[in-house]
């Protein structure tokens, strides 16, 4: 849809990094923007750097980006890895510049700190195409490292925290007042997110909530969304049936992080109105789920609604106070995993994150976690630690890395284990081979 106001270029850049793959992973924050910006009457166009269809296809819309191979940054060398830029090669994307009318300001969203030198990459072309027009930079990266991004990036201005209410205030100063005036107060209030401006689109991302009741010591979940957030069960549910309706899409992807939070009034609503009214989804939860809110009813419905992704968020099994999660105590992970089985689910089903690369732990404390889980039924998947500034762990995570790591967030690279100091590559491969991984 074109609006009557000032036109905005938002920009989702490219990942640098040794390894991508969308399992998932959708601009979902720009998204929100562009909805908003839209609604608002502003004339919105988009560039995804990361936009399908991927060169190989995964199950259920996920898939491989194309990768080129760029030399790797001189403070990462000697990683036995190749690294590169994942996405639309810097041809297309100038190519997807000049289609678009020169805007009268650019947005660019960012997601994890160490993916930074996609960002620097698509503002530099972007400003070389449109010389003289304001660059904004929001999202994840530049809320956790603002200066670091004011000085590498080059942005005309650093958006720190949730975009909605402040976006409006910075256009404005900027002289580009929206059409429509309409400040969002409340996460239910706000318009769809713009999905529909993705090409090739394999399934919908879909958030049913803001933040986190926890507050986990090495999770950035609080600083990025200060505020835990619900929306009502019912609008979720006709979102839902509004972008089947569009793109006819059945897979579905919750980006929350506290999913089953008190299910009763919010998940269980969604699943019992969607079987009502007989609409079929298939669901997947890439972002690991509350393990001890898993009952006996939650599991049920898990399986009657077709989840088909489950991912639980589990740091480690081992009990006892050196836990660093807040979320998990004792016998909760095996009673999570009976009442999914006897709901039906196969082992190859369940996935259990297992955190590895913390500070201080110990591999042995990996090794009998994927055994363990094996044990119980389920299947390790060992999701490596990112240290993040700003979060209870991040002091000690510099510490102990073998990394420098407040010089620079390339070296916040999960595939680094920076916070290891005896890492290496043979031994990871050994834990993957035994998570059934490699
Ligand atoms: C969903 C999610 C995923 C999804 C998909 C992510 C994606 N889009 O690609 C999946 C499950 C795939 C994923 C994977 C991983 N993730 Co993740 N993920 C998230 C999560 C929970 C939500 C992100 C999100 O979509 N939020 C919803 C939208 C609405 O919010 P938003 O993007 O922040 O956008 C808002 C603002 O930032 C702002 N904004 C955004 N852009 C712009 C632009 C402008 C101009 C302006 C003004 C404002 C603005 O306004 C938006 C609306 O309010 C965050 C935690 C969190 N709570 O944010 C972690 C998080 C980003 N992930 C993290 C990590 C570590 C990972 C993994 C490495 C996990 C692992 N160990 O294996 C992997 C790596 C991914 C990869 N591809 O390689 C870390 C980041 C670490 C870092 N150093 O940066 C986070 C912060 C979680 C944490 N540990 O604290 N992740
Ligand atoms: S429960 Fe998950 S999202 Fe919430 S603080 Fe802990 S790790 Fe972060």
């Amino acid at each position: 849809m074109r609006g009557t106001g000032p036109p905005l270029l938002l920009i989702n850049p490219w990942v640098y990094d040794f390894a991508a793959y969308d399992f998932f992973a959708k601009p979902l924050g720009l998204l929100y923007l562009a909805g908003l910006l839209t609604a608002c009457g502003y004339e919105v166009h988009l560039i995804d750097c990361l936009r399908g269809p991927h060169a190989r296809g995964g199950p259920f819309g996920t898939g491989r980006y194309p990768k080129e191979t760029l030399p790797t940054p001189p403070s990462l060398q000697g990683i036995p890895r190749r690294y590169g830029r994942y996405g639309l090669s810097e041809a297309a994307f100038k190519a997807q510049l000049s289609r678009v009318p020169r805007p009268a300001a650019i947005l660019v969203t960012s997601l994890m700190t160490y993916w930074y030198p996609g960002v620097a990459a698509a503002i530099g072309l972007a400003r070389k195409h449109f010389p003289g027009v304001p660059v904004l930079l929001g999202g994840i990266y530049a809320t956790l490292c603002p200066e670091h991004a004011r000085r590498h990036c080059y942005p005309d201005l650093v958006v720190t925290g949730p975009g909605e209410v402040a976006i409006f205030s910075h256009l404005a100063a900027l002289g580009l007042k929206p059409p429509i005036t309409f400040i969002p107060t409340e996460f239910d209030s706000l318009p769809y997110p713009a999905l529909h401006l993705l090409p090739h689109l394999s399934y919908i991302p879909i958030l049913t909530s803001r933040g986190c009741p926890f507050d986990c010591s090495y999770c950035a979940a609080h600083l990025l969304q200060p505020r835990y957030q619900r929306r009502r069960p019912l609008g979720v549910v006709e979102e839902l049936f509004y972008w089947q309706d569009c793109l006819n899409l059945e897979e579905v992807a919750f980006y929350d992080d506290a999913l089953l939070c008190q299910p009763e009034s919010h998940l269980l609503v969604i699943l019992e109105e969607l079987a009502r009214r007989g609409r079929r989804f298939r669901f997947h939860t890439p972002n690991g789920l509350h393990t001890h809110l898993i009952t006996r009813d939650v599991a049920g419905w898990l399986k009657r609604a077709n989840f088909a992704t489950l991912r639980l968020g589990v740091e480690t099994t081992a009990p006892g106070p050196e836990r660093l999660d807040r979320k998990l105590q004792e016998g909760e992970l095996e009673t999570a995993l009976a009442h999914l089985h006897a709901a039906g689910f196969q082992k190859k089903e369940i996935g259990v994150y297992l955190l590895t690369g913390l500070p201080h732990q110990e591999e042995t404390a990996v090794v009998n976690s994927i055994r363990r889980v094996k044990e119980m039924g389920a299947t390790p998947i060992l999701a490596q630690y990112s240290p993040i500034p700003g979060t209870a762990l991040w002091l000690e995570a510099v510490k102990c890395s073998r990394y420098n790591l407040e010089s620079d967030p390339l070296f916040h690279n999960n595939s680094l284990f920076p916070c290891w100091p005896r890492f290496s590559w043979t031994h990871y491969t050994q834990l993957k081979h035994l998570a059934g991984e490699g």
